[in-house]
């Protein structure tokens, strides 16, 4: 049975509430300043804002010079997780199943609540209409099959848009976009595959065979060549999944603020290697693997998927690259970083592993896990889990702790 997905983005989230707390912000460029961290860039600016150049990221100078005209105004979280928060509650009346995905993005599972698109189209203008009448704002809807396009849907209808990709109209609408407009495919990567292979829109990204993107990009070729085709089999998780799902999690909060990527991927490494370690321990099996990102400005994200079970460190770290790759904003600095494993299952037999060399794996791991439980788990891990200069270091460098999720 095909799904039937809705993304509701918030259009021009921070600006759009400052604008309804100062009335007379409205209909002018306003940028939104001031993160937690004190550092000085624009958050977000209204669309009048935009069509001068400004953007979110932006060093506050750089704004003053592209829009003169520009009202900064300092940022209040307080309000914004409020109105963020009251939003969830008014879609939850629109679907069992809503996935907060960011401080302004939801996702809904319509699957069982629209018989068809067209239905899903009608509810989508009743929730634009709602959101505009009690919270004087404007958001973008996009609908599809799956999540990837529901959410481009949305992209490519921006602002205030309402818009469907059906199966069958998938590859046209596919074929001519540039790269860069599938999430997860940010400035890095589209300049990357205009270099290694001539490819700029979805369409020539498709010829390209999996085996050369997996040789460039490794685990995130497969990820390239899925999108490109609009296949995506992550699921919307409710608070509920949330909530029932015993999980077992570590996160890493960095003393400073990083976006440096291969010290990233030690990370997720590391924190893999931790949550599998817990998982032998409690001989449990995960089928779920889910990946927080927090930003400097504080927002977080939260991207997860199912796979088949696994108590194996490669497995989850392989998984948590993934979803890292998928949902990583280029260009922004990452504050947390967390990996949790839910779908928890008692243990399986290592024989059922009819891939060799994860029955090797497992065998390591075990002799792994027996030197870590008599002296630490940092005293033992793959050579390129480079985390310390210090071998005998508790915690990453940079890292101010690293904390046990569950
Ligand atoms: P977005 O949904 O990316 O941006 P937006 O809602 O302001 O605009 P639109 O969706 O119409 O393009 O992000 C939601 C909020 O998150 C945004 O209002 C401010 C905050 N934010 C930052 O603080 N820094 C950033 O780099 C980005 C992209 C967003
Ligand atoms: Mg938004």
């Amino acid at each position: 049975m095909k799904k039937i997905i809705m993304h509701i983005d918030m259009d021009a989230f921070f600006a759009s509430i400052e604008q309804n707390r100062k009335p007379w912000l409205r209909g002018k460029p306003v940028g939104v300043t001031g993160n937690p961290d004190g550092r000085s860039v624009i958050a977000t600016a209204s669309y009048e804002a935009r069509v001068f150049g400004v953007k979110s990221g932006m060093p506050l100078g750089t704004a003053k010079r592209l829009c003169p005209e520009i009202i900064l105004v300092q940022s209040n979280f307080d309000e914004y997780i409020k109105v963020s928060k009251e939003l969830i509650n008014l879609f939850c009346s629109f679907s069992p199943a809503v996935e907060e995905f960011s401080i302004d993005e939801a996702f809904l599972d319509l699957t069982y609540v629209a018989k068809d698109f067209n239905e899903a189209y009608k509810l989508g203008s009743i929730i634009k209409k709602s959101v505009r009448e009690k919270f004087n704002l404007a958001c973008t809807i996009g609908i599809s099959f799956n999540k990837l396009l529901a959410k481009m849907a949305a992209k490519l209808s921006k602002p205030d848009g309402l818009k469907m990709i059906r199966y069958d109209e998938l590859q046209s609408i596919l074929e001519p976009l540039p790269v860069g407009k599938i999430t997860g495919i940010g400035r890095k990567t589209e300049l990357a595959l205009k270099e290694k292979f001539n490819v700029e829109t979805i369409g020539q990204l498709q010829k390209i065979p999996l085996i050369e993107l997996i040789a460039v990009f490794h685990t995130y070729g497969k990820f390239l060549y899925n999108v490109s085709r609009g296949i995506d089999n992550s699921g919307v998780i409710t608070e509920i999944d949330r909530e029932d799902a015993k999980s077992i999690g570590n996160s890493i909060t960095f003393d400073s603020d990083t976006d440096g990527l291969s010290f990233i991927k030690g990370i997720l490494r590391f924190l893999s290697s931790r949550v599998a370690d817990r998982l032998r321990r409690a001989n449990f099996y995960c089928s779920f693997v889910k990946v927080t990102i927090r930003y400097s400005n504080f927002n977080t994200i939260n991207h997860g998927k199912s796979i088949p079970p696994t108590n194996l460190d490669s497995m989850v770290f392989k998984t948590s690259t993934e979803l890292f790759e998928e949902s990583f904003r280029e260009g922004s600095k990452v504050r947390l970083l967390g990996v949790s494993v839910c779908g928890l299952t008692k243990g399986i037999d290592l024989s059922l592993y009819d891939d060799k060399s994860l029955k090797k794996e497992g065998k390591v791991l075990l002799a792994m896990d027996d030197i870590r439980t008599r002296f630490g788990f940092d005293k033992v891990n793959y050579g390129s889990t480079k985390l310390s200069n210090k071998p005998s270091s508790v915690n990453p460098p940079h890292c101010a702790n690293v904390k046990d999720l569950s």
